[in-house]
């Protein structure tokens, strides 16, 4: 059996169930190897268990669909490709999966030459001299990678690129294939021994020390107003029962960071919504009123803390618990009373359990002045959280106006969110307009992109969530749709339909509303109607706020993917309006 056959029967034994890829250089070997078995020409390797090639229009549609694979399940999607394609056009789903803790495993390859390698190169990335350094760009953006250099080699990589993925927090691991390593043959019994596969890739829970529950406990008990700060890390973890069981444990709010919305309900009875410098003001409200804080699964970048100003978290005066699955992340940005380092439901789990007996505080809450917290500060969580939820809605929601209020375009969305749609979340204006008044009505309805925030994650991400079995629900300014619209004809040749919800001001609106002298701020107005069509989609533009949730729900209903172009009011300033009290502290300076 050679390399890439082998590498084959791995992904079918460790149910790979898709590889996003783009052919070239070896990794033309992978795909060949992948056609054959799923033909039945592999001894040994159920059909039905290798998994599905998806070829994209391009390397970073690829990326994305990979890396949005890892969100939403849990476990790596693989990402297949030639080097220099995977290591620039390929970089964004990478870092998104780096920097927002995804699992992913990518095949990738140096497009080695053998004895021409050290010649003047052509496409070759080992990295020796004149050539491209894939090695060392991958170095930059995954969690780690692997350049091995014989088929054994090979194979124990990819192993073990599967269980870093996965171990701890998750992220993007990398082989680099090797020249004919790829076709030359795996030997039957190598010393030091390849392991099986399984055994190889298995990843272990870990829990919070005894002494760090029970003084994560006592702070919490002891608190009048304690507030759950849920991350990213809650989705990682799956621990959104425990999320609500903690909350009402210790009777506090639920807030969440921009990539935990949609952690719980936001229109659950203990839900604030969305912290952050563009996020609910009420959120920051309730958080910066917290005496303490619960931080689950969220490394607190300055997104989410407005930028630290004074008035928001004050670990003087406030009490933190950080519980993270990385050590380093806990107390990384505010100095935490105590850490609980493990997998998320683990930690909010014993903090469940630690609270069965304890009576609560003994002073009675303090009043509204006396002690100098805001005018929120004696309410009962419950109406602290009633309070709060007020931001998902302004008047313009309801606005007839035309051109139309992207406020109204938001709500248009949420009309059409149930438990079983996903909505997939892009950069820009847009993102921020969603953030704020699409009040997801239960979990797991709504994915950003955000741990680096590209443009163009949203259109590959919705059709990945459609492969996925779920009502999938884009929503991307004009300039970041165009980028990967092409996602459109991915969603066409695999059967299955996104609607894709543009909020379309014909700019970057979110650089143009800083200042219109930008240069290159400005689109030209792009039909995205012919445009979907032309790719076996259909489109349809929507000037008049009467057309517009009927669009959407059609859009959502239709069984071929659909683009509604909504014309937006380009003049709605989303930074003044949606910048909180807390970021302008700072002098709003930042983004
Ligand atoms: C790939 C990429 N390039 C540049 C940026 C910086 N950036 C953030 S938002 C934005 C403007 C987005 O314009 P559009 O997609 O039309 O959304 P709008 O702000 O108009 O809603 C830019 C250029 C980015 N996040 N990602
Ligand atoms: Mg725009």
């Amino acid at each position: 059996m050679n390399t890439a056959e082998r590498l084959v029967g791995t992904m079918a034994a460790l149910d790979v169930e898709y590889v996003f890829g783009y052919p070239g250089g070896r990794v033309i070997e992978v795909f060949e190897s992948l056609a054959e078995a799923r033909a039945g020409d592999h001894p040994g390797v159920d059909p039905e268990a290798v998994p599905e090639v998806v070829r994209p229009r391009d390397e970073r549609e690829a990326s994305v669909m990979a890396e949005a694979y890892g969100r939403l399940t849990g476990g790596p999607a693989v990402l297949a490709g030639q080097g220099p394609w995977i290591g620039s056009l390929g970089g964004i789903g990478q870092m998104e999966a780096r920097l927002g803790s995804s699992p992913m495993v990518v095949l990738t390859e140096a497009s080695e030459r053998g004895e021409y390698s050290t010649l003047a190169p052509y496409q070759q990335a080992r990295g020796d001299y004149g050539g491209l350094d894939l090695p060392s760009i991958l170095d930059g953006i995954t969690k780690e990678h692997w350049f091995p250099r014989s088929p054994t080699e090979t194979v124990r990589s990819f192993q073990l690129a599967f269980k870093h993925a996965a171990a701890g927090r998750a992220g993007p691991c990398a082989v680099v294939l090797d020249g004919d390593a790829v076709t030359d043959e795996v030997p039957e019994d190598p010393t030091p021994p390849v392991w099986d596969d399984a055994a190889q890739t298995r990843t272990w829970e870990s829990r919070p020390t005894d002494g760090d529950v029970r003084a994560a406990a006592d702070l919490l008990s002891e608190a009048h107003r304690p507030v759950v700060l849920a991350g990213n890390g809650v989705h990682a973890a799956g621990a959104y029962e425990e999320l609500e069981a903690v909350a009402e444990a210790y009777d506090a709010v639920v807030a969440t960071s921009y990539l935990g919305k949609a952690t719980i309900a936001e229109t659950h009875e203990r839900a604030a919504g969305v912290i952050g410098s563009f996020g609910h003001e009420g959120a920051n409200r309730v958080v910066s009123e917290a005496d303490a804080l619960l931080v689950v699964g969220c490394r607190l970048n300055p997104m989410d803390t407005n930028w630290q100003p004074a008035s928001f978290i004050r670990p003087d005066e406030q009490a933190i618990v950080h519980a993270d699955v990385d050590p380093r992340n806990a107390g990384w940005v505010y100095p935490a009373d105590v850490g609980l380092i493990g997998d998320a439901a683990e930690s909010l789990g014993a903090l469940i359990d630690a609270a069965e007996g304890r009576l609560g505080p003994e002073d009675p809450a303090p009043g509204i002045t006396a002690d100098g917290w805001g005018e929120h500060g004696h309410d009962s969580a419950l109406d602290r959280a009633a309070a709060a939820r007020e931001d998902f809605h302004v008047p313009e929601c309801d606005s007839d106006a035309v051109p139309i209020k992207p406020q109204r375009a938001c709500k248009a969305v949420e009309a059409v969110v149930d438990e079983d749609t996903v909505v997939t979340a892009d950069s820009g204006n847009n993102r921020f307009w969603l953030l704020n008044y699409l009040q997801t009505p239960a979990r797991r309805t709504y994915f950003g992109s955000g741990g680096v925030g590209g443009m163009g994650w949203a259109p590959p991400a919705a059709v990945t969530a459609a492969l996925m079995g779920h009502d999938a629900v884009c929503v991307a300014g004009d300039g970041g749709f165009t980028m990967t619209m092409t996602a459109v004809e991915t969603a066409v040749d695999h059967g299955v339909a996104p609607a894709f919800v543009v909020l379309n001001d014909t700019s970057l609106g979110m650089v143009r509303q800083m200042d219109d002298a930008i240069p290159g701020v400005e689109f030209h107005d792009t039909d995205f109607v012919k445009a979907a069509e032309a790719m076996g989609g259909a489109g349809t533009r929507v000037t008049d706020p009467d057309d517009l949730e009927p669009a959407i729900a059609d859009a959502k209903a239709a069984d071929v993917p659909t683009v509604v172009d909504v014309r937006i009011d380009r003049e709605e300033d989303m930074a003044e309006q949606l910048q909180s009290s807390f970021y302008a502290e700072v002098g709003g300076l930042h983004e």
